[in-house]
C-alpha cells in the first residue's frame, strides 16, 4: 500500500479515507468484459463518457440513475464509460458499476482512488474492463499495481498531471496514459496540461494510447487533441445537459 501521509490537499483527504475503508470479502465470479484499449484505439477521437453525480469541485452535478445515464451515453455514441465508485465525494458505488455493466455493452472504467490491491479485484468482479491508477497516489508502486491489474485481466488507465508523474508512468510500463488537466490537490483545471504532457510523452517514445482528461465542455475545446490523443474523458459538462445522448453527439458526433 502507498504511504498516503504525504499526499497533500483534497487528493490526500479522499485517498486516506478510502484506504481506511478497504476490507476484503468474498467476491462474485468476474463477468466477461469487452476491451477498453480496443474501444479507445478506434479511428478518430474516442469519447469516454463519465457517470458523475457530484464532485469536490462542483458539488451536486445531477441526480440521475447511473443506468439511465449509461444507456443514453451509449445511444449517443460514447465508446467507453467511466463510472465513479467513490461514495463520499463523488456519490458513486460499486453497485452502480455492477448495474451499468448489466445494462450496456461498452467497456467500463472503474473511476476511484485505488490505494489497495484488493480494489483491483473488486473492480474486476463488479464488471470493470479497466481501472484508474493515479500516479500522484501510487508513485513508485504504480508498476506493481499495473502488473497486479494485468494478472487479474484488468486494463489500466495510468493518470498523471505533472512531468515528474509522467516519467514515473513511463517507467512503470503504462500502455494507456491519461493526462489530467485537473490538479487533484488544488482542483484547478488548465486545458494546456494535456497537450503539453501528451507531446512530451510522445517525444519520450510513448507508443501507447493517450487520453486527455477533465474540463472539456465544447467541441472547440477538443480541436487541439486530434492527431495527438486517442481519447477524451468527459464528465461534468455532459452530465449538465438535459439530453445525455444528444450531448454526446454535439461533442464528438
Ligand atoms: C472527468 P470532468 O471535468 O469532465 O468532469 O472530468 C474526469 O476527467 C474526472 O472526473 C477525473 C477524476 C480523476 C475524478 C479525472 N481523474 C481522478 C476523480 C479522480
Amino acid at each position: 500500500r502507498p504511504d498516503l501521509s504525504r499526499v497533500p490537499g483534497v487528493l490526500g483527504e479522499i485517498a486516506r479515507r478510502r484506504a481506511l475503508e478497504v476490507a476484503s470479502y468474498p467476491l462474485p465470479e468476474p463477468p466477461a468484459v469487452p476491451s477498453f484499449a480496443q474501444a479507445l484505439a478506434l479511428p478518430g477521437l474516442s469519447l469516454i463518457a463519465e457517470v458523475k453525480r457530484q464532485s469536490p469541485s462542483e458539488g451536486r452535478i445531477r441526480e440521475v440513475d447511473p443506468v439511465e445515464a449509461a444507456l443514453a451515453y451509449e445511444r449517443g455514441g460514447a465508446r467507453a464509460l467511466s463510472v465513479l465508485t467513490e461514495p463520499h465525494h463523488f456519490g458513486g458505488s460499486l453497485e452502480d458499476l455492477k448495474r451499468v455493466r448489466q445494462a450496456v455493452g461498452l467497456p467500463l472504467l472503474r473511476k476511484d482512488f485505488v490505494v489497495d490491491p484488493f480494489m483491483l479485484e473488486e473492480a474486476r468482479a463488479f464488471g470493470a474492463s479497466a481501472v484508474l491508477l493515479i500516479v500522484a497516489l501510487l508513485s513508485e508502486l504504480t508498476g506493481a499495481y499495473l502488473e497486479r491489474a494485468r494478472a487479474l485481466g484488468l486494463e489500466a488507465l495510468v493518470e498523471v498531471h505533472t512531468e515528474e508523474e509522467l516519467e514515473l508512468a513511463l517507467e512503470s510500463g503504462a500502455e494507456i496514459l491519461g493526462i489530467n488537466n485537473r490538479d487533484l490537490v488544488s482542483l484547478r483545471v488548465d486545458l494546456a496540461t494535456a497537450p503539453r504532457l501528451g507531446r512530451l510523452a510522445r517525444e519520450r517514445g510513448f507508443g501507447g494510447l493517450l487520453v486527455a482528461e477533465s474540463g472539456y465542455a465544447r467541441r472547440e475545446d477538443l480541436e487541439g487533441l486530434h492527431g495527438l490523443f486517442d481519447a477524451v474523458l468527459v464528465g461534468t459538462s455532459l452530465m449538465r445537459k438535459p439530453d445525455l445522448a444528444e450531448a454526446v453527439r454535439e461533442l464528438v458526433g
